[in-house]
């Protein structure tokens, strides 16, 4: 029996099969697995999730760093209508302000609601009496509702990682008042933005018969849902960060420099590949300053495109118009022996990401819309020496905490590119003072910072 318990849609660990059969466990990347892995690790607790295919779920088993992982299976329609569907293409563009417009199937509604019915059970089956379970993100939404009927002794937090949208527009989806009684089971809900937290609480005052208390705080709570069962459910902002360590080390910087050609500029982005990103946004701006001759020489756009829900349709139809575009651009303005625009749709390893943001000169982090955005804090953690700039969309979370930052918006290409020539323009000690900034602020406000201010919210509300 576990005492400390975290439901996720993902474990931290995909599951492959080797040519023999015999399973095989990967890392899965993100910004919940980065964060919340050395959270558990300190608290040897139990992470409930999928294991990332549709075959059996293996038995349950606890990784090197001590945390137990207790894989649910999904079937393959599963997969389609709660994870493709009703998640992907339902909630994230419809809590993404809309960037592409949700689908609403009651199909998908119903496997949502089998398929978190099944993770409260299995949270369910393996929390101690009284333990502290903590539900993450807009897969599992009604977990903690559920839990809570089978389950009253339990301690229940949920966090949002990714935005919680206007009234207006969370007003559309047809189960609206389902999703907030399945929230509401918790006994304590985070989100990352104090705005995010005070849209919900909108939303609770106009669409159900909940009382809403006190206004929204940073790790803190000091605003409340008194519910129409008498349970009071604290509510707050607690902006995600990151664990700094793997990106204070020493780099040497000379080799990813000699790798791409020792160019003066490199310019990097880092993403999954999805929409919300901006990245055909951010190789518009390139192209246009291209065009107008605008461009420094001897500069280098390195767009990462982590591999992502690549069924769904609007993802699919993103990849294709960015490698269109990375295509049309380097066929214009590049030359025999070099392009303009290098471009990875592929993950890599950690330590390789380290070194390409230790060396970038400028990192561009564009999304249309963006809970936190943990890229941003990543590549200034690797900044300590106040080199680097980074161009940072106004709507990403991260901004907030990050207004030392190129701050651009996103929906105005021209913004971009004065946000690009700025950074590129910008004096050394211009620039220095601005990371400086910043790179304090990534380091005092550490993920163990986020998980404490949460859990001790959580325990003693
Ligand atoms: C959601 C919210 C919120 C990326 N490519 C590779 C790789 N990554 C890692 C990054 C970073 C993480 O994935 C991405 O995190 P983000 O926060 O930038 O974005 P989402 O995945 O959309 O995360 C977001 C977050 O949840 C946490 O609450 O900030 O707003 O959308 O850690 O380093 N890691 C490796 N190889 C890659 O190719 N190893």
């Amino acid at each position: 029996m576990n005492d400390f318990v975290v439901v996720a849609n993902r474990l931290p660990v995909d599951l492959h099969y080797d040519d023999n059969g015999a399973p095989v466990w990967t890392p899965s990347p993100g910004g919940l697995v980065a964060a919340l892995t050395p959270v558990l690790a300190q608290h040897h607790g139990c992470w409930i999730g999928w294991p990332g295919t549709t075959t059996e779920a293996p038995e349950p088993f606890r990784t090197e760093s001590g945390i137990l992982l207790n894989p649910v299976s999904l079937s393959q329609s599963d997969y389609e209508e709660f994870y493709e569907g009703f998640a992907n293409a339902t909630l994230w563009p419809l809590y993404h302000d809309l960037i592409v417009t949700p689908r609403y199937h009651r199909n998908w509604w119903d496997a949502y609601q089998r398929v978190n019915q099944k993770f409260a059970e299995t949270a369910a089956q393996v929390a101690a009496p009284n333990a502290t379970v903590w539900v993450q993100d807009y897969q599992l939404q009604l977990v903690p509702g559920m839990l809570r009927e089978l389950r009253p002794d339990l301690t229940i937090g949920f966090f949002l990682h990714i935005p919680f949208p206007a009234p207006d527009l969370f007003r559309q989806l047809p189960w609206r008042e389902e999703i907030l009684t399945g929230v509401l089971g918790a006994d304590m809900v985070g989100f990352h933005l104090a705005s995010n937290a005070r849209n919900f609480l909108h939303v609770v005052a106009h669409y159900s018969e909940h009382d809403v208390s006190g206004t929204v705080s940073v790790r803190d709570i000091t605003a409340h849902v008194h519910t129409s069962d008498d349970r009071q459910v604290g509510i707050g902002a607690f902006p995600i960060a990151i664990d700094p360590t793997p990106f204070l080390v020493d780099i040497d910087k000379t080799e990813v420099r000699a790798e791409l050609g020792n160019l003066d500029q490199i310019i990097l982005g880092v993403d999954r590949l999805d929409y919300t990103k901006g990245i055909l946004q951010r190789l518009q701006a390139l192209e246009e300053l291209h065009k107008a001759g605008m461009m420094p020489p001897r500069t280098v756009f390195l767009q990462i495109a982590t591999p992502s829900r690549e069924r769904i349709d609007h993802y699919r139809r993103t990849r294709n118009m960015v490698e269109q575009a990375v295509g049309r651009i380097n066929g214009r303005f590049g030359s025999l022996g070099s392009q303009v625009v290098l471009y990875q749709h592929q993950s890599f390893d950690r330590e390789r990401l380290v070194k390409l943001y230790a060396t970038a000169d400028i990192m561009l982090v564009t999304p249309f819309k963006d809970g936190m955005n943990l890229v941003a804090k990543e590549y200034v953690a690797c900044h300590g020496d106040g080199s680097g700039a980074l161009v940072l969309s106004e709507f990403a979370g991260a901004a907030e905490e990050l207004s030392e930052a190129f701050l651009c918006n996103p929906f105005d290409v021209e913004s971009i590119k004065q946000q690009l020539l700025a950074a590129l323009l910008a004096s050394p000690a211009e620039k220095q003072a601005r990371m400086l900034r910043m790179h304090e602020q990534v380091i005092s406000h550490d993920v163990n910072v986020w998980a404490t201010a949460f859990l001790r919210c959580l325990t003693l509300g």
